[in-house]
């Protein structure tokens, strides 16, 4: 069974790569016309500074700064000098078919515990993009992960995620993952940032695991089936970073109900010294990150062989108990 979608994903693979493309020249542009946007945003941000007049000033500022998800001026001071490798603003209804990740798993139709590279394979409900309703009313994805829609967790556990194959062990040729996905490396370090709002009738407090984004180890390379290198859960009243499904490596309060953005500045090594964790908040969405974490210095990837096996990002809501829904929007990397 995994070997026929394996191989209905190759097919799937080379009619991907001719829509890839068409993809490639729509961002460039759209990027391109971006970057114009925002130099002449930060033309106007200038001058409002030059100006005596400094309420308008501030009018300006502000209004500079809520623009700022470029690497331009008016993007949050950790971007700096880094470009935007990856994203997914949650403006396509099928975001695997049209090529910003390779899997759902999220519960299928057909009862299978499998992955699925078609939305009109899930059950209706489970994964429902929005196209409106986020931060500034842009859209947004809502996942559903009720109990039983497990995929590889059996028992209680629910699971709706956007992620990537993890390949057969034992055969992972080196930076070269799915089109679709951005590996993290040894050495390599990125910004991974996103939206995420809990819904009003999230339990903060529950105690159980609710895993809320991953950097998990590629499992080209057989690791044993151990919890990813890092982990974004909410629990216990907190947002939480765990180390490998283990210790808490940072924590912050957790709220329900509104718009909170994320940005994890993270250095991939399997080397205990090498790996860094430093976290960013933006908790009331206003555009400005004003929280900061310490910088954590730990393990961020799997270590095997004497270095870090990769790691890709999973987005989507994954639970001991199944039964809760999130939403997400703004996904982005950058290095
Ligand atoms: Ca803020």
């Amino acid at each position: 069974m995994c070997k026929a979608i394996r191989n209905k994903g190759i097919w799937k693979a080379a009619g991907l790569v001719a829509l890839a493309s068409l993809l490639l020249v729509l961002q460039t542009s759209a990027a391109a016309s971006g970057q114009t946007a925002s130099a002449s945003a930060a033309k106007k941000c200038k001058k409002a500074k030059g100006k005596a007049v400094k309420k308008s000033a501030r009018k300006h500022r502000r209004r500079c700064r809520k623009s700022g998800s470029g690497s331009t001026p008016g993007s949050p001071p950790f971007l700096k000098g880094l470009t935007r490798r990856w994203s997914d603003d949650a403006s396509r209804s099928n975001p695997v078919e049209s090529g910003r990740w390779d899997l759902y798993s999220c519960g299928r139709k057909d009862g299978q515990q499998a992955t699925s590279t078609l939305v009109s394979d899930l059950v209706p409900g489970r994964f429902s993009p929005s196209s409106s309703g986020g931060p500034g009313n842009k859209p947004y994805y809502h996942f559903y992960a009720p109990s039983g829609d497990n995929q590889w967790t059996s028992g209680s556990a629910g699971r709706c995620e956007l992620s990537y194959p993890v390949g057969d062990p034992g055969n992972a040729p080196p930076h070269a993952g799915p089109s679709n996905a951005y590996m993290f490396y040894e050495g390599r370090r990125a910004v991974t940032m996103f939206s995420v709002r809990l819904p009003s009738g999230w339990n903060v407090n529950a105690p159980g695991y609710r895993v809320i984004a991953q950097w998990k180890q590629n499992e080209w390379v057989n690791t044993g089936g151990i919890s990813p290198a890092l982990a974004l859960e909410q629990r216990s009243g907190n947002w939480i970073m765990t180390s490998f499904g283990g210790p808490i490596v940072w924590s912050m309060p957790a709220r329900a109900g509104s718009w909170v953005n994320f940005a994890f500045d993270i250095t991939y090594s399997g080397n205990a010294s090498n790996g860094r964790l430093k976290v960013y908040a933006d908790t009331n969405n206003d555009g400005v990150y004003e929280y900061s974490s310490p910088t954590w210095t730990g393990r961020t990837l799997f270590q095997q062989n004497g270095t870090g096996v990769e790691s890709a990002f999973f987005n989507g809501l994954y639970e001991g108990v199944g039964g809760d829904t999130i939403d997400k929007t703004d996904m982005s990397i950058w290095n």
